[in-house]
């Protein structure tokens, strides 16, 4: 009987996974059928078969897991055992909070650390400046660690490098805001091995799988495909309100214990948004994604 080894999934493609050894040696691995979907990030059991090759046979228990909606209203996995989201806006393409907060309900109910970059900063002008600054305070309030950097003028990337050290985190956001350009600033020496085998694999520009990079010193950096289409959520609406924890401060002064924030007379949540206690355009963001929840 062949030995089981323990492997770590580096990327997966369609049947087959790249898996890593514990000493760093990547095999290209059959998954069997019945241990469904794997991704990026997941601890398995596998037998090698050759020097490059082999088949997985067990999954170990997930630490926690990201999930992205489609658009058929299921959702799809996307990475594994992470402990830490970065959240990558760019000046270009432009800013957007919508999407800043739904990744950040995501990082609250899953209890998985949030991080907001903001990359692309050698492309503020006097014109977005203002208004960018405007966006990235509103969250910085909130508590959530923001950090600026651009790949272009190398800036800011040693306190992102700082702030990803011992942690497993994915970069997600929009098509073309740099995650992947992230990534290979921050990985000087990108291993050749991986970055071979996910050229291989897609031979594109634009990432269209997730790949789980070591960095250097400690911790693990996972690429991500950027979202286009995000009008569907797989969320009830009840749930949304955990998202957004300004609200917790003011919730359990509502008339109602269930109450919604949305229409209820003597929410305590609605009247901190008028007086300004909660911000304002956060609080009609929610209001806008209760109801595209709600008519979903
Ligand atoms: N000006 C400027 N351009 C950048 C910066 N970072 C990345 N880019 C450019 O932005 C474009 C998209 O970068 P990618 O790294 O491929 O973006 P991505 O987020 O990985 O995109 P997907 O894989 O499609 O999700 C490329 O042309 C990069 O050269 C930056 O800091 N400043
Ligand atoms: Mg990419
Ligand atoms: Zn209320």
């Amino acid at each position: 009987m062949k030995s089981s080894l323990s492997g770590l999934v580096i990327t997966q493609h369609g049947a087959t996974a790249i898996i890593e050894n514990a000493k760093g040696n990547l095999y290209h691995c059959k998954i069997r059928r019945n241990l469904g979907r794997l991704v990026c990030g997941d601890r398995v059991q596998f037998e090698q078969e050759d020097d490059s090759n082999g088949v997985v046979t067990g999954l170990d228990p997930r630490s926690s897991i990201l999930e992205r909606p489609l658009s058929n209203g299921n959702s799809r996995l996307v990475a594994a055992n992470i402990d830490q989201i970065v959240i990558v806006m760019a000046v270009k393409p432009a800013f957007s909070e919508a999407l800043v907060d739904r990744y950040l309900v995501i990082a609250e109910l899953t209890g998985i650390q949030p991080l907001i970059v903001l990359n692309k900063t050698d492309l503020l002008d006097p014109q977005n400046h203002t208004t960018i600054q405007a966006q990235l305070s509103c969250y910085a309030e909130l508590g959530y660690t923001v950090i600026e950097t651009s790949v272009k003028k190398e800036h800011g990337l040693d306190a992102l490098a700082q702030q990803l050290q011992s942690h497993t985190s994915i970069l997600v956001g929009q098509s073309g805001v740099g995650k992947s350009s992230l990534v290979k600033a921050l990985l000087p020496d990108i291993d050749i091995r991986i970055g071979a085998l996910s050229d291989a694999m897609h031979g594109r520009h634009t990432t269209s799988t997730s790949i789980l990079y070591h960095l250097p010193g400690s911790g693990d950096l996972i690429d991500s495909p950027g979202v286009r289409d995000f009008g569907v959520w797989h969320l009830e609406a009840n749930q949304l309100v955990r998202g957004y924890r300004e609200f917790a401060d003011w919730s359990g002064q509502c008339r109602f214990s269930n109450c919604s924030h949305t229409h209820e007379p003597d929410c305590a949540v609605s009247s901190a948004a008028h007086s300004g206690a909660i911000n304002p355009h956060r609080y009609q963001r929610y209001l806008a994604m209760y109801e595209e929840l709600n008519s979903a």
